[in-house]
């Protein structure tokens, strides 16, 4: 049983009773959330005391790779994420002049402990109102906003949800990934990571939804697109549109701008540590010159879909999602110095 529950059904067979067993669940999901509350306080207050941020941006890992329909990979990327910022091989400055070790720039959460949560067989509908949690739990600490680290693109339904409800209203939405992820419910799964942004769409969570990178797209993803109003850019039209996408500006009206960076949007040549070689797709540096021209309050992003189990052997792709975490969080934060 692909997305089965490991360990209840050995509870069950010990003929406990299910109040037994939700207790238990409950006690582990208060407990996962109490590490990141406490951390996302102290991590506030750290901030608050330095002084001169607006805006912080806050790491927080969600290793799930369950909904994925092919490999389950991005479950173990966070860490090697994490490590693949700090590499010696670099500095800690991004490319427009920010100073990553500036903890009113980038501060972390730690990650939400998903496997442990599941293996007490705790179901998806529970698991992603717990992932929304986390999320509302970093933007209650003025001045953090959420980058979070995948996992597969199943999350960014409940990252989403979370922000436009903390926030009251929708956002628009910047998506770069070479698939639309938009089926209603992908091989039955509602919560697949080819169906994201179905469920953010029909949760009216965003206004604009922009998809960039796409080259893998069929009759149902088109339809699913003009359903909801989504403006899809596909690779086929990408030097035409070029110009507009490097120019892009979002987020007025509503309550911000929100960037998931799935890392197949980049040409496997690229990116080779990811489930689904798609090639024909972005290099690096259009989507980083997309990135820095955009123009927009950024209130969240995802960075989704690095996967280890494909990866080169000195983790090529895990300094490619890394990059992305660092410019991303250089673009949200608001730091006077
Ligand atoms: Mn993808």
């Amino acid at each position: 049983m692909r997305r089965g529950i490991h360990y209840l059904r050995q509870l069950q067979a010990a003929n406990l009773p299910s109040d037994v067993i939700q207790q238990g669940q409950n006690r582990v999901i208060e407990a996962s959330l109490s590490l990141i509350r406490e951390q996302a306080k102290l991590k506030g207050q750290l901030v608050r005391a330095l002084g001169g941020s607006l805006a912080t941006t806050t790491l927080l890992g969600v290793p799930l790779g369950h909904n994925s329909s092919f490999l389950q990979g991005p479950a173990f990327a966070p860490p090697l994420v994490r490590e693949a910022m700090w590499c010696g091989s670099t500095n800690s400055t991004t490319e427009q002049g920010s100073d990553i070790k500036d903890p009113r720039v980038l501060s972390s959460v730690g990650d939400l402990p998903v496997q442990e949560i599941r293996d007490c067989g705790v179901d998806d509908d529970r698991l992603m109102n717990v992932v929304s949690e986390s999320v509302k739990l970093v933007m209650e600490e003025d001045p953090l906003r959420p980058l979070v680290i995948g996992g597969d693109h199943s999350i960014s339904y409940p990252v989403v949800r979370a922000i436009s409800e903390k926030l009251g209203g929708p956002i628009d939405i910047l998506h770069l990934d070479a698939h639309p992820d938009i089926y209603d419910a992908f091989e039955g799964n509602k919560y697949s990571h080819a169906s994201s942004f179905a469920r953010i769409m029909e949760g009216n969570y965003a206004r604009r939804l922009l998809q960039v990178g796409i080259r893998s797209i069929n009759y149902e993803g088109r339809e699913q697109g003009k359903r909801f109003g989504v403006e899809q850019y596909e690779m086929r039209t990408f030097s035409r549109d070029r110009q507009f996408l490097e120019n892009l500006k979002l987020g007025e009206g509503v309550k911000g701008v929100y960037i998931s960076i799935d890392v197949d949007c980049l040409d496997p040549a690229f990116a080779p540590g990811v489930s689904h070689f798609e090639s024909g797709g972005l290099s690096f540096r259009d989507v980083l010159n997309i990135l820095h021209n955009l123009q927009g309050n950024l209130v969240g992003a995802d960075v989704v879909e690095y996967n280890p189990q494909r990866d080169t052997a000195d983790w090529m792709t895990a300094m490619v999602a890394a990059k992305f975490v660092r410019e991303v969080a250089a673009k949200m934060s608001k730091v006077s110095s």
